[in-house]
């Protein structure tokens, strides 16, 4: 059973999700709508989007979304056996990056950006735990484009959660929730065009 608890702040509506061993907040309109459709615009021309294989069960697969990494002085990320060296930070990538910070007080060094090109693309159950996030990651993650399910197992619990992550949204995971819970975005018929997710991390090199 989980219940959602609203705190209005002065400018943006905070829902801080109540789920076992999770630290979870959602803020619904983290950025206006024509914000989100404009930085929508932006990063989907402008970033250096590419499709990688990585390896599932020994297989090479194609990922099934385009992704692009971007950070401060190359920092590397590897995950699934694939390392991408971080790109430098655009102007628009600094801009909402500094919104975050200023929304969540964490200082973040490292963007993974994620195009879903229609539901067909997904991410597949996993935690942002590669020990590089240190020991309680702090996620935060906005969305723009599409809404899109976003779901949550824990991971010695039968706990779920799904959360609809709409356009100009932005939700952070921190404390024990990369620990305890593994999330994905699940396919899905019903959306036919693309969403954008940046993901900020703290990489500790
Ligand atoms: O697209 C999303 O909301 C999730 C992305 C994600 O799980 C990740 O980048 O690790």
């Amino acid at each position: 059973m989980y219940w959602h608890c609203f705190i209005w702040s002065s400018r943006r509506q905070l829902i801080n999700i109540s789920a076992p061993n999770a630290t979870l907040h959602y803020f619904p309109s983290f950025l206006s709508q024509s914000q989100a459709y404009e930085f929508f615009e932006t990063f989907q021309q402008s970033l250096q989007w590419r499709q990688d294989d990585i390896k599932v069960y020994g297989r090479q697969v194609k990922i099934p979304r385009l992704q692009a990494w971007y950070g401060d002085d190359e920092l590397s990320y590897t995950y699934s056996g694939l390392t991408m060296k971080a790109l430098p930070w655009t102007k628009a990538l600094e801009a909402i990056k500094t919104q975050v910070e200023q929304a969540t007080g964490y200082q973040f060094n490292a963007c993974l950006a994620n195009l879903y090109r229609d539901g067909n693309d997904t991410v597949g159950w996993h935690s942002d735990d590669e020990p590089e996030l240190g020991e309680q990651p702090v996620i935060a993650s906005v969305s723009l484009g599409a809404e899109r399910d976003f779901q949550l197992k824990h991971k010695s619990l039968s706990e779920k959660l799904t959360i609809s992550l709409k356009s100009g949204s932005l939700l952070t995971m921190s404390g024990e929730t990369q620990n305890a819970w593994q999330h994905c975005l699940p396919r899905t018929k019903r959306v036919k065009s693309p969403r954008i997710n940046l993901t900020f991390r703290r990489v500790f090199q």
